[in-house]
């Protein structure tokens, strides 16, 4: 049961590394239970099988080579042929499947995977990466700033364009879907479509800027390829797609049809929360970052570095943002992160988002730099003076950033933003 432990095994360029959190269940050793993740993710069984031949295992038999039961850390390479290259639910199956059931183990988190050049070859990466982002949008160094339309869920197609509109001429670069408006019996999604793309261009045409619309279109596979094409076919240069709810086999070929018709994709990672959350059992956000590059989206939530609404910490998602981001990462056992190399998969735009707002962006962009997008849906069409409003006070609050002048001095000039400050300038 322990064979699988080769604490002399160095691994090969072309493995599979993945890293694991790992607590054993009651009555195992350490040894064994990393062992059963070993043997369980890849070619092995709870007992020793008559269809087993020593050809089979000396060449797919993966290594658990490096044990750290202090830190509760465990690392297992795999060949690479274990794993169809372009197939991300396969792999998943594998290193992320039945491991975290087993009676074996009593908690498990998959913190990072390594991808060697062979598996990175056979996927395309983001369309536009963040450079493709900021030409199609002219916005050459400063943080991009956009907003989701609110409610959720309940203005109708109009009333949802018209908010838009107001977000976009108040300031914004991007406008989005939220993630649960999909195709509603009162906000029909390619109505929606018409009517926000049309007041899209109205903007474009008054502000003189460009404008970007993420039309949300989560739903089952084959109904998504026809959103994106009727998005294509109005006018847009974008789409969204809650990557975890639709799954990686919806999200690998909806990458494949934006390649023919050129659309970037805007990653919401809704459910995220029930598979990262847990630091002690489940699937690392890194390790769902790294898989949503790979397969190929432009801009990604990463969360606020702590400083928003939702659950998150500072460190992990700068190493996030850094991985989404940059051409390479080296190993850091601190954080957890193996290296990678990223060779031709371009960049991806982080998005900060979840309880901003004007407020927030001194501290965010502090923390994660020009390269973001600052999002804000309460923080926006919270504003006591409405949306446009709303739009202009987030613009205005990353221009005082970039000229180092307090939120407080600006607003002196700044009616939005001093607005934005007396609604939410004592907010704890
Ligand atoms: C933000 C948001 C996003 C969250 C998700 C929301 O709105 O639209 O879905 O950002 O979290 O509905 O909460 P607010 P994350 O600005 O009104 O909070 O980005 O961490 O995945
Ligand atoms: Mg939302």
């Amino acid at each position: 049961m322990v064979d699988y432990i080769n604490l002399k095994y160095r691994p090969r360029p072309s493995d599979i590394i993945c890293e694991y959190y790992m607590e054993p269940g009651p009555g195992m050793t350490y040894d064994k239970a990393a062992s059963a993740c070993a043997l369980e993710s890849s070619i092995g069984t709870w007992t020793t099988i008559s269809t087993m031949n020593p050809s089979i295992a000396k060449k797919l038999k993966p290594s658990v080579y490096s044990i750290d039961k202090k830190r509760k850390i465990i690392k297992i390479a795999y060949h690479h042929s274990l794993f169809e290259s372009g197939n991300m639910p396969g792999i998943l199956s594998s290193i992320a499947g039945n491991i975290f059931g087993m009676k074996a183990v009593k908690n498990l988190k998959l913190l990072d995977i390594h991808f060697p050049k062979q598996i990175i070859n056979a996927y395309r990466g983001p369309l536009l990466g963040i450079q493709g982002v900021r030409k199609l949008t002219k916005v050459k160094k400063r943080p991009f700033t956009g907003t989701i339309v609110k409610p959720k869920v309940g203005l109708n197609e109009k009333q949802h364009a018209k908010v838009a509109y107001e977000a976009w001429v108040g300031g914004l670069d991007i406008v989005k879907d939220d993630e649960n408006l999909v195709s509603m019996s009162f906000n029909n999604f390619y109505k929606r479509v018409d009517e926000t793309l049309k007041l899209r261009d109205k903007a474009e045409r008054e502000t003189g800027e460009k404008k970007i619309y993420l039309a949300n279109i989560t739903a089952p596979v084959e109904e998504m390829k026809k959103r994106a094409d009727y998005v294509k076919k109005r006018g847009g240069e974008y789409i969204m797609v809650d990557i975890l709810t639709v799954g990686f086999s919806a999200l690998q070929t909806i990458r494949e049809h934006t390649q023919k018709l050129k659309l970037a994709i805007h990653a919401h990672r809704a459910m995220h929360g029930a598979i990262t959350r847990n630091p002690k059992h489940g699937i690392s956000m890194m390790t769902i970052a790294k898989i949503a590059r790979l397969i190929g989206v432009d801009t990604l939530h990463i969360g606020t570095a702590a400083v928003g609404k939702m659950h998150g910490s500072k460190d992990e998602e700068l190493a996030i943002e850094e991985q989404i981001e940059h051409p390479e990462m080296y190993e850091n056992d601190r954080t957890h992160v193996l290296e990678q190399k990223w060779f031709n998969i371009k960049p991806v735009l982080a998005v900060a988002s979840g309880g901003l707002s004007p407020l927030s962006i001194p501290a965010v962009m502090k923390i994660m730099g020009n390269n973001i997008v600052m999002q804000a849906g309460g923080g926006v069409h919270g504003n006591p003076g409405g949306t446009r409003a709303g739009g202009a006070a987030m613009r205005q609050a990353v221009d005082a950033t970039l000229k180092n002048i307090s939120l407080k001095d600006y607003a002196k000039t700044h009616k939005e933003l001093q607005l934005a400050l007396n609604k939410w300038g004592k907010r704890k």
